[in-house]
């Protein structure tokens, strides 16, 4: 396996287009196609967040995906397990407000590991700024099935999480290609676009439109 100097990742703060291959969405014999197409369409990063897969079924899809993700030249963050994050060769891991800290996070993932935080608050946000995340994910902005039992926050304090944040802000829920010029006229400078990537009738297309407005 390479280590993480061998190769190069998009640097996090130059990352605008965040997008997770979802298990809900995507079964896995057409996760790598799928990471193909968001990665031909130009995310800049990509995470594999699968609920209701177990450990094992997480870490032989981490492995196909991470060697994609690395050619590509993008980050690659498995959602939870930060332990799996030094075998499967990912680049960090996305923790939520009731796992493991970043720090523990981190020290199982190893010190350059990149850790995400998410944060459904301004309050979250500010807290999350004491643990040292490498970035945060911000939302749900909008009502979201990929994230159901999450009231959403709107886009109000997007411009204050913005000023008040040292490190990258990844706005997310219920972002797609229609909303997500308000989304940026509203202060965002990143997003995470989950359903309305992985259900698209053309997946690449329309990360491409995604992508567009992200430049
Ligand atoms: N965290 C906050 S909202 C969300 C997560 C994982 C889901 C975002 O998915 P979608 O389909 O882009 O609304
Ligand atoms: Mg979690």
């Amino acid at each position: 396996m390479l280590d993480r100097f061998s190769y190069h990742v998009k640097p996090i703060a130059l990352c605008r287009l965040y997008g997770i291959l979802d298990t809900g969405y995507v079964n896995s014999d057409r996760m790598v196609a799928m990471a193909c197409s968001l990665i031909a369409g130009g995310v800049d990063i990509l995470q594999l967040r699968a609920k209701k897969e177990s450990r094992e079924e997480i870490r032989i899809m981490a492995l196909e995906l991470a060697p994609i993700c690395r050619k590509a030249g993008i980050a690659f963050i498995l959602n939870d397990h930060p332990d799996l994050v030094p075998e499967t060769g990912a680049d960090g891991a996305h923790v939520g407000q009731i796992d493991l800290s970043v720090a523990e996070a981190r020290r199982l993932a190893g010190p350059e590991a990149l850790i995400g935080k998410s944060t459904h608050s301004l309050e979250q946000a500010l807290v999350a700024v004491g643990e040292s995340p490498n970035y945060i994910g911000f939302g749900p902005l909008f009502a979201t099935a990929t994230k159901p039992d999450y009231a959403p926050i709107g886009t109000e304090q997007i411009h204050e999480v913005h000023r008040l944040l040292p490190f990258p802000v990844f706005c997310i829920g219920g972002i797609n290609l229609g909303n997500l010029p308000s989304v940026l006229r509203s202060g965002a400078q990143r997003a995470v676009i989950v359903s309305d990537l992985l259900t698209a009738a053309d997946p690449v297309a329309r990360t491409t439109a995604c992508r567009a407005f992200l430049s």
